[in-house]
């Protein structure tokens, strides 16, 4: 039997109720910021966390809408919107809004007493999930973690398996010396597409 080496960290509504409490929330502020009559109640921002990401999440949803501007304005208006709502995302974060969730200090303190390590391979921005550790672990959080793989860091997101794929490879381990902790669907087909076992907490 394989050792675990590995605990491989999702980030939204994994470590933290980031999306509903947290992006959720910046999206709106960053809508009324834009001049956008646009609000995501928690059952229609439910649904949207089916698309991965939040400017293609963003996009998406202009797709749905009779309000939204010409197809070729669009990426603009998506890019400008979700560049506020990461700012207003950090301002929450900072705010002591989203604490971690229950047990996640206590089991990151027994993977460093047994000499597991822990990665984090989440799809949301870096500057989200520096905010977001930065606030809970310190400036030096990312020494935690042997590796940290974000969105920018892949050409396709969950539920593709290539952010769970970069890393295994940077860990140099197998899938089967690994486990991943997922909240959603798209991430528990993220890592069972790498082959990686996988522990769902349902956020
Ligand atoms: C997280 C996401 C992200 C966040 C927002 O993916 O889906 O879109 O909601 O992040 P996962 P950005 O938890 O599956 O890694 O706005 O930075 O994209």
């Amino acid at each position: 039997m394989a050792r675990l080496k590995a605990l491989l960290w999702d980030v939204d509504g994994t470590l933290a109720e980031t999306e509903r409490d947290g992006h959720r929330v910046a999206f709106n502020r960053a809508f009324e910021a834009c001049g956008m009559p646009w609000r995501w109640n928690e059952a229609h921002y439910g649904e949207l966390l089916r698309i991965t990401g939040g400017r293609e999440r963003l996009l998406f949803d202009m797709n749905l809408r009779a309000d939204a501007p010409a197809p070729a304005e669009r990426d603009a208006l998506a890019h400008a919107i979700h560049a506020k709502k990461n700012a207003f995302y950090a301002e929450l974060v900072h705010s002591a809004a989203i604490p971690l969730r229950a047990g996640v200090r206590a089991l990151m303190q027994q993977c460093s007493e047994r000499g597991v390590r822990m990665g984090i391979a989440t799809t949301t921005s870096r500057s989200n999930v520096d905010a977001l550790m930065r606030m809970h672990l310190g400036p030096g959080w990312a020494g935690s973690f042997a590796v940290t793989v974000c969105g920018e860091d892949v050409q396709r997101k969950k539920p593709d398996p290539e952010v769970y794929v970069q890393a295994l490879r940077a860990l140099g381990i197998g899938p089967l010396e690994a486990v991943a902790i997922e909240d959603a669907p798209g991430g528990l087909a993220a890592a069972r597409a790498a082959a990686i076992p996988v522990v769902v907490t349902r956020s």
